[in-house]
């Protein structure tokens, strides 16, 4: 493969990231063109200004390099390159070099004064359902025959009995904060960073995401005091915890909610929005579960106890020592109108966050396309459903995650992925929650058909990819479900009888987590595919120091069980495997992909 024309967001490329609105900032790129003359273009109020490149010869590499200054001028400035050649011209964009003019949504961008959560790169994330991942404290349990604060009947369910119909929502098996602090050792020998726990606030359920109270941590996950062990012990351990904030709406036990249904001149009456529609309940709630009521942030009370105030929810649990949040139903959250119209909500939510703690990492669950949310002025990323999660186990489930037949190949695939990559403004890309499962979607082995070969091509490519992965509990030891479905199938309790895990998927599971952990490039690198068939894809992943020298690492997975070699060119060598160190050249190879594999040159 020879470098034609690159340019990305690395510091060879960019001078810096972030620059203020009103700044300058020096951008580069390189070629091996035999170019004439290299022009930037930008946009400005609706104009496409021009300024001209100049060769610079400090750096190094193959190619020659040119330089140009970008007006930041706008919160989002678009920008794209022109090279002269003899007799032709070309543009260089974030889909790469091409003939023909591209639409601006394919220009490169560069955002203004913003500052992502870096940190959350270098992290790879651990998702955990409390109830579910260890019981540290039995005296705290749920009691067979206790009724929860929604005096309902409510079951102990012994941790090694497989999840039912009951396990749904009111039988709770007794995980709690003080088994992951008990936990932690566990957790960092697999080179996790950072947690991200679904609720953890008085609620009846044992999902909690019908929250009672916002400000105290539920009594059979601890309590407070379990909360502020745990705060001390990851930090102490170099662990961060996001949690996950849930403001659409509450629980209808909570006392706002159970003033407003009280009196029909209650103040808190406005916190909701009411309806009389037969079969529904008589206000909105999610997905009209009377449980679950909107809240209405049209009120300004509403804005201020759980979003921003002095005293507000996201404030209160960032004092805490909680290093972010991972916003519920974020399309949602709003005043009623759109999404589009709710962004300036999702602003003022993100501000809070970043004045009570500069490094928060803010992000949104958004089952479909978020990139009108992810300006850096918003919401820091999305969970990385549409652009990750959901194809890559289509491709190599041939299903979709409720079981419809799927024939995604793997250039389709290539494809969707690129597509929502390239989009992106870079520290978005980078920030993006990626993730193969959750305790919403069916489990990733259990949906490739418990097959562990096409488990690791799937971990691979998580490890492998751009943004931030997150890792599901018991994922890493073989935890799949008894019946095929989604939730609550995929929320089996951890087992902590190591009999019963299986080992050698947790060494390769560890040794993949502990790689991206420890490879830079992996975390900061820029993304471009190298190569898609319909069984295999490769990506290319390159981050360039100032001097011009490049870290680079390529990633392949095939969709198959059996060892599958797929031929691509890499840039010139030499190249060895990330795990076995078997030494390669650069240039054109053919390499088995079954499993995945990460190759890292030098
Ligand atoms: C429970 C039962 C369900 C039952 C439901 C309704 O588990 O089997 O259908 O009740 O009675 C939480 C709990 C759930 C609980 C739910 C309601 O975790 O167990 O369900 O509350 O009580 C959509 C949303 C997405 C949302 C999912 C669940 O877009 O934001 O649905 N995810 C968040 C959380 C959930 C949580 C809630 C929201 C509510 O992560 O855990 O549920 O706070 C397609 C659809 C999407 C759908 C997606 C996933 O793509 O198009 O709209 O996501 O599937 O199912
Ligand atoms: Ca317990």
């Amino acid at each position: 493969m020879t470098l034609e024309a690159q340019h990305d967001h690395s510091p060879a490329y960019t001078a810096r990231l972030g620059a203020a609105r009103g700044e300058t900032v020096r951008v580069r790129m390189r070629t091996t063109l035999p170019v004439t003359a290299v022009t930037l273009r930008f946009v400005r109020v609706g104009e496409i200004e021009t300024a001209p490149a100049h060769e610079v010869t400090e750096l190094s590499g193959e190619g020659r390099w040119f330089e140009a200054e970008l007006p930041v001028h706008d919160a989002r400035v678009r920008y794209a390159w022109q090279l002269d050649l003899a007799d032709d011209h070309l543009n260089l964009t974030a889909l790469g070099l091409h003939h023909t003019r591209r639409g601006f949504r394919n220009w490169f961008q560069y955002l203004a004064g913003y500052k992502a959560p870096e940190w959350a790169w270098k992290c790879v994330f651990y998702q955990i359902f409390p109830d579910r991942f260890r019981n540290g404290d039995p005296s705290n349990d749920v009691q067979t025959g206790e009724y929860n604060y929604a005096g309902r009947e409510v079951e102990h369910v012994p941790w090694d009995h497989p999840v039912d119909a009951w396990g749904d929502i009111h039988g709770h098996y007794g995980g709690d904060l003080n088994g992951i602090t008990a936990a932690l050792p566990y957790l960092t020998d697999l080179g996790v960073g950072a947690l991200w726990l679904t609720p953890i606030f008085v609620s009846p359920s044992n999902h909690r995401y019908d929250i009672t109270d916002y400000r105290h941590v539920d009594p059979h996950l601890g309590g407070d005091a379990a909360w502020d062990e745990l705060a001390g012990a990851a930090h102490a351990a170099g662990v961060k915890i996001v949690l996950d904030g849930v403001f659409n709406h509450l629980g209808n036990e909570n006392a706002l909610f159970k003033a407003a249904l009280e009196r029909e001149d209650a103040p808190e009456r406005a916190l909701f929005t009411w309806r009389d529609e037969a079969g529904k309940p008589p206000y909105h709630s999610f997905f009209d579960v009377p449980t679950l009521p909107k809240i209405d942030y049209r009120n300004e009370y509403a804005v201020q106890e759980f979003l921003s105030g002095e005293e507000s929810v996201v404030r209160h649990w960032l004092r805490r020592g909680a290093a972010g949040w991972r916003l519920d139903v974020a399309h949602m959250i709003g005043a009623g109108g759109t999404d589009e119209d709710n962004l300036p909500l999702h602003r003022t939510l993100k501000r809070a966050a970043r004045e009570e703690r500069a490094d928060a990492y803010v992000f949104g669950e958004r089952f479909f396309d978020p990139e009108h949310a992810l300006d850096g002025q918003g919401e820091d990323a999305s969970m990385n459903y549409h652009g990750f999660g959901l194809p890559v186990m289509q491709w190599l489930a041939g299903a979709t995650y409720y079981g419809e037949p799927s024939r995604l190949d793997g250039t389709e695939l290539a494809d969707m992925l690129w597509d929502a990559y390239h989009a992106l403004p870079p520290q978005v890309a980078l920030s993006m929650f990626n993730l193969l499962e959750s305790h919403d979607i069916g489990r990733a082995l259990f949906r490739i058909g418990n097959d562990r070969t096409r488990f690791l091509a799937a971990y691979t490519l998580l490890m492998g990819y751009a943004g931030v992965p997150c890792t599901y509990y018991g994922s890493e030891v073989g935890v799949t479900q008894s019946r095929p479905g989604n939730m609550p199938w995929c929320r089996e309790p951890m087992p902590w009888d190591e009999e019963r895990w299986d080992t050698e998927l947790r060494g390769k599971v560890r040794s993949l987590i502990h790689l991206r952990r420890d490879t830079h490039v992996l975390q900061e690198g820029t993304l471009r595919f190298l190569h898609a068939e319909a069984d295999a894809v490769a990506f290319l992943r390159e981050y360039t120091h100032p001097d011009g020298r490049p870290e680079r690492a390529a990633v392949l997975a095939s969709r198959r069980t059996q060892p599958h070699p797929v031929s691509l060119t890499l840039p010139a060598g030499p190249w060895r495997d990330a795990l076995s160190g078997e030494e390669y050249p650069g240039g054109a190879i053919t390499l088995d992909a079954a499993g995945g594999r990460i190759v890292l040159q030098g």
